[in-house]
């Protein structure tokens, strides 16, 4: 018996194929040279994912009434800097992975040095986007977008907090530590797809603190969960390795707090999520949503 598709299901997956369409016509074609490196960015950034980014920056956008021909723009920014981060990530100087989405590593399918220049090429792409489409009516407005986005993917955000993962492998963390951590790793940039997608649109300072309340919670809740998949599920399932942090000694909160008290924070934090977004009131709902995504997937 075909279960019905929820509404929420069906507006996931307009937004998942939405954004297929869109990285596809922004990231250059195959054939244009340098081939090898075109191919390798399209490998590394379609078909695949779950794009959670984009439906932060969708939903967000709904709060704020952003057109979605502008929020789409700024989604495909940011989820390009997070396929950049996939490709470091996987390589042999970070967690040395040979699966991602299902499919072979990019410097797996073709070289290290082909997967470092996609990582360089997507995350100047992405700041190529943002400055060259006109995404808020604003200029200072989309100014500080860009201003946003960097900061995320810098030291003082993703960069930093990769830097202190790998600093803390096969080191026991504190969860004030692990938490520092990934606010920095993988908060960051969520953080900056909800902004982001808010930005494009109207956007009012209270409702902004509200947003970014609601990103703290969801950013942590996203990692929480990602650590008890990891420790959980299968690799066939994940579309990449399970069980590697264990193996490599990383810190997790299933290490630092146990399974069933990780799977309570995730609630915890879920119920956070929809704390901040009660100011807010029906424009949430989507964001609302996403949070309960985020916390309930399993894959
Ligand atoms: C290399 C500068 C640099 C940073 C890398 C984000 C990150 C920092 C590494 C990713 C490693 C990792 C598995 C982190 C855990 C959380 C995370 C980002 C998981 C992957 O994100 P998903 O689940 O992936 O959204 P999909 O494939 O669905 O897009």
């Amino acid at each position: 018996m075909k279960i019905a598709e929820t509404d929420f299901q069906a507006w996931m997956g307009g937004v998942q194929s939405r954004m297929e369409g869109v990285l596809a016509r922004l990231l250059p074609a195959a054939g244009i040279a340098p081939a090898r490196l075109h191919e390798a960015m399209r490998y590394a950034t379609l078909e695949g994912g779950k794009r959670v980014r984009p439906l932060l920056a969708f939903a967000a956008g709904e709060v704020s009434g952003a057109s979605p021909e502008r929020v789409e723009i700024a989604a495909a920014a940011v989820e390009m800097i997070h396929a950049y981060s996939l490709v470091h990530d996987d390589m042999p100087c970070m967690d040395d992975d040979v699966l991602r989405r299902g499919k072979p590593t990019a410097h797996v399918q073709y070289d290290e040095a082909t997967a470092l220049l996609v990582g360089d090429a997507l995350q100047s792409l992405a700041f190529q986007l943002l400055s060259e489409h006109r995404l808020a009516d604003d200029p200072q407005q989309q100014l500080d977008m860009v201003k946003t986005l960097a900061s995320a993917a810098g030291s003082r955000g993703m960069a930093g907090g990769q830097q202190i993962d790998l600093q803390a492998t096969g080191k026991p963390l504190t969860l004030p530590e692990l938490e520092f951590m990934h606010v920095h790793k993988t908060g960051a940039i969520i953080r900056a797809a909800v902004l982001l997608g808010a930005s494009c649109g109207e956007i009012s300072a209270e409702r902004k603190q509200h947003l970014d309340q609601y990103a703290k919670a969801v950013g942590l809740a996203f990692q929480v969960v990602d650590d008890v998949l990891d420790y959980d599920a299968s690799t066939a399932t994940l579309g990449k390795t399970a069980g590697k942090d264990s193996k490599q000694g990383k810190p997790t909160y299933v290490s630092a707090m146990g399974l069933p008290q990780a799977r309570q924070f995730a609630e915890e934090l879920r119920a956070q999520a929809h704390a901040a977004l009660r100011g807010i009131g029906a424009p949430a709902r989507r964001l609302a949503e996403v949070a309960d995504f985020i916390v309930l997937r399993k894959f």
